[in-house]
């Protein structure tokens, strides 16, 4: 298990038994790509905030998934340190929230596969655990890997990491430490 390091990743089946294949997590080091591309949840021109300029929320703390398939269901849960999960529409404990579930009912995302959870602006940022699931809870063709994108920033420190899941309710486990 990963309790007690900085950043660490599981794989979990639907029947819950970790995979021997962990995505890999990238943290410190980032490399400019250039500009910041927007809707890729990378921090492509290095300077913390992720997908900024884009029209999304940003600030010192902030999980952020892109996918590649617009039809696909990919779900980001994010756990503060108080063990709350951050729910859309609503600012848990620690001063997080979510800002939508794409694809969402009726096109809500109009394409643009993206879901973003931010610090409210006047909230402090909260020391402690931070569990990131990242999950592929529907996929109606099935025929194609998802490939899913995760950015984060906690504090003075991002991560990435880049996965693929195949079948529905296959998800990806990390733990973040601030
Ligand atoms: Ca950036
Ligand atoms: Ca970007
Ligand atoms: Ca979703």
């Amino acid at each position: 298990m990963c309790a007690s390091l900085l950043a660490c990743s599981q794989s979990v089946t639907k029947a819950g038994t970790p995979e021997t294949s962990s995505p890999a997590i990238s943290s410190g080091s980032c490399i400019t790509a250039g500009p910041e591309i927007c809707y890729n949840a990378l921090d492509d021109n290095c300077n913390g905030p992720i997908d900024e300029g884009c029209g999304i929320d940003g600030g010192v703390v902030q999980f952020t998934i892109a996918w590649n398939e617009s039809r696909a269901d990919v779900d980001l849960e994010v756990t503060d340190p108080s063990g709350e999960v951050v729910d859309i529409g609503q600012v848990s404990q620690s001063g997080l929230s979510k800002d939508r579930d794409c694809p969402g009912s009726d096109d809500d995302c109009r394409g643009v596969n993206l879901e973003n959870v931010t610090l409210a602006p006047e909230k402090e940022l909260v020391q402690g655990k931070y569990l990131v699931t990242v999950r592929l809870e529907s996929w109606p063709s099935g025929d194609e890997p998802v490939r899913v994108n995760l950015g984060v920033r906690l504090g003075a420190k991002t991560y990435s990491s880049q996965m693929t899941l195949v079948r529905e309710k296959q998800e990806r486990r990390f733990v973040f430490v601030l």
